[in-house]
């Protein structure tokens, strides 16, 4: 197909883009804790192209790896750049995706040490999201992985958690230290019908305190969604409502605001 040989393209010539997301405490002030690195493709002939096709597109051709190793080179630098101009206003972290794809890929740890400190950075500026579309095969593998990270460091966070394969095992299964809350859950928090959305957010924030883990809430649109995140419990939020994914040029100038 002519949109995979594309990606591969864009890939090599590391032409693909990183967005920022940021993540923000749960509640009325909003600080911002941590940014959250989002990958788009604008094709040279077709415009932006949704990552909801090109991811699944990567994971179907083995181009998750580069991509999300491109992703990571880029975050780091970024984050290196707001740091040496923005000082304490810089966030903690970045946060980045990797497929469990990624995760089992031989000396991955090892890979994103030496990104981390080819930027100046430390593993401690990292979170690393487990991004999950396909059942986690080779567990050991993965565990040890994230393990030597966390040793370094990282922060690990089960992404979508609830849904699809991101499922309850996980956490048996793999060390981690943030849950966050699917969107698909946080969108009916205010519905009609909000009954089951509310007992789920709220169960996934009993288990999170009584593992010792941390909460984020996806997907925030409303004051009133946000509203009963923060009572609910979750202890950070990220959505349109905070904002929607900036280039790195805004962010530097939302954080130099000293907001
Ligand atoms: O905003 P958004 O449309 O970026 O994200 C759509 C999907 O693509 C989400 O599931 C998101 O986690 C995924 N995604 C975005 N960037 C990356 C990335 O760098 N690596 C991986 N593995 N997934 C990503
Ligand atoms: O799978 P992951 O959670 O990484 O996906 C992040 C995706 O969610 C990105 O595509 C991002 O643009 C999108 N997103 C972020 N905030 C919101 C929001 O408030 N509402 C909706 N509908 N999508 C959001
Ligand atoms: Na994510
Ligand atoms: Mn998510």
């Amino acid at each position: 197909l002519r949109l995979v040989a594309d990606l591969r393209q864009a890939l090599v010539q590391r032409s693909l883009d990183v967005v920022y997301q940021p993540v923000v405490m749960a509640g009325p002030a909003g600080r911002i804790v941590s940014l959250e690195a989002l990958c788009r493709w604008r094709h040279p002939e077709l415009g932006p192209v949704s990552p909801g096709v090109f991811v699944p597109l990567a994971e179907q051709n083995n181009l998750v790896p580069a991509l999300d190793a491109h992703v990571l080179e880029v975050a780091c630098r970024d984050l290196a750049a707001w740091r040496a101009q923005l000082g304490d206003l810089a966030p903690a972290t970045v946060a980045v995706n990797l497929s469990a794809v990624s995760l089992t890929a031989p000396g991955l740890a090892g890979r994103i040490r030496a990104v981390v400190e080819a930027a100046g950075l430390q593993l401690s500026d990292l979170c690393l999201e487990i991004t999950e579309t396909a059942v986690l095969t080779d567990t050991a593998a993965c565990r040890e992985v994230l393990e030597e990270l966390r040793r370094g460091g990282a922060s690990v966070a089960v992404d979508d958690f609830g849904t699809g394969y991101s499922s309850l095992s996980y956490l048996r299964e793999l060390p981690v230290d943030h849950l966050k809350v699917d969107r698909s859950f946080v969108k009916d928090l205010c519905s009609a019908d909000a009954r089951t959305a509310r007992a789920v957010t709220s169960a996934v924030v009993a288990l999170a305190r009584a593992l010792g883990l941390g909460t984020i809430a996806e997907g925030v649109e409303t004051a009133a969604q946000a509203a009963v995140v923060a009572e609910l419990g979750c202890d950070a939020a990220q959505g349109f409502l905070y904002s929607r994914p900036l280039t790195a040029e805004q962010v530097l100038a939302l954080l130099a605001s000293g907001v």
